[in-house]
């Protein structure tokens, strides 16, 4: 099977690394530092027991370069899918599937409006990487990842997740890809802009009586938003998940927090903008949510 990740960051390399020893993979990405390191000195991953493996990964920086594409998995930022879709659409061979792995509610949508909605389907990771500087990225926690099976992707999307399994990636199949979207939205709510502000590492948010206190918060907001649109989570208690992805991920700065270390922009218009402006919508409080966007974005305007 031929896979193609589009997206060379923390997460594009590490499904990179991952599912090149058991399949045929191409990274698409356009960062320059990136690239060249990439394809002089390949990748370099430090894995949870702290040592190092190296990858020779294949990059390219047009979809022409890629051969055509199986499967291609999407790990840009949210704010960069409107750009990509269309790369994606050159990538995909005949009988080939679109899956975004990313952070945030419209990636989904995005795709689709590209692409068809045969195509394309959503999952989620709880999988951490830090991206340490070009060719350097360290796994710092571990998570299931969990695939959205629609009937047009299925064969596809079981091909995935046992390459994913094969490879040593945590991975289930699911049903119910708006379930799943939420459940990670709540964790990302919880943990990403707390941890951006604050500067910390996941598990110091557990650690921490006052930043606990906001995270759970910022958990519980969400999943009343999803409540109130009539879906239902993937677990049952959204603070106890957050609080378990934290600890699962202590060591991993979150992504937003590594955007922001290096000045780049969040996600946080993809991940707290939609449970405060749904929740506005359907009359359910979002305080904490709405506070965390207010002061993510201030934050960005300094950096
Ligand atoms: O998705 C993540 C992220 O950082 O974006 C988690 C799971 C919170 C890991 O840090």
């Amino acid at each position: 099977m031929r896979i193609t990740i589009v997206g060379i960051g923390a997460m594009g390399c590490l499904f990179g690394a991952y599912l090149s020893q058991v399949s045929e993979v191409t990274l698409l990405g356009h960062w320059p530092e990136q690239v060249a390191t990439l394809r002089q000195n390949g990748l370099r991953l430090i894995g949870l027991d702290g040592g190092e493996s190296h990858h020779r990964l294949t990059v390219v920086t047009t979809p022409a370069a890629a051969p055509p594409a199986d499967l291609v998995l999407i790990l840009v930022k949210s704010y960069q899918t409107a750009e990509v879709a269309p790369l994606v659409a050159q990538l995909l061979a005949p009988a080939g599937i679109a899956v975004t792995l990313q952070n945030g509610l419209n990636n989904l949508a995005q795709l689709t409006a590209v692409l068809g909605s045969e195509c394309v389907t959503l999952g989620s990771t709880a999988q951490g990487a830090t991206l340490i500087e070009p060719g350097l990225v360290r796994h710092a926690g571990v998570g299931p990842t969990y695939l959205a099976e629609t009937d047009e992707t299925a064969v596809r999307l079981r091909q995935l997740a046992c390459l994913l399994q094969e490879a040593g990636l945590d991975t289930h199949l699911v049903q119910d890809a708006a379930s799943l979207l939420w459940g990670k939205l709540a964790i990302n709510a919880a943990i990403n802009p707390l941890g951006a502000l604050l500067n910390v590492p996941n598990g110091y948010l557990v650690r921490n009586a006052t930043a606990r206190k906001f995270m759970v918060a910022a958990a519980r907001e969400a999943a009343a938003v999803a409540e109130g649109l009539g879906i239902s989570l993937p677990y049952a208690d959204a603070t106890a998940q957050a609080i378990a992805v934290a600890q699962a991920t202590a060591s991993n700065y979150a992504s937003m927090s590594q955007d922001m270390q290096r000045g780049r922009p969040t996600e946080i218009e993809a991940i707290c903008g939609p449970i405060v402006r749904y929740g506005r919508q359907l009359g359910i409080p979002t305080p904490v949510n709405g506070r965390l966007l207010t002061l993510i974005n201030s934050a960005e305007d300094r950096v």
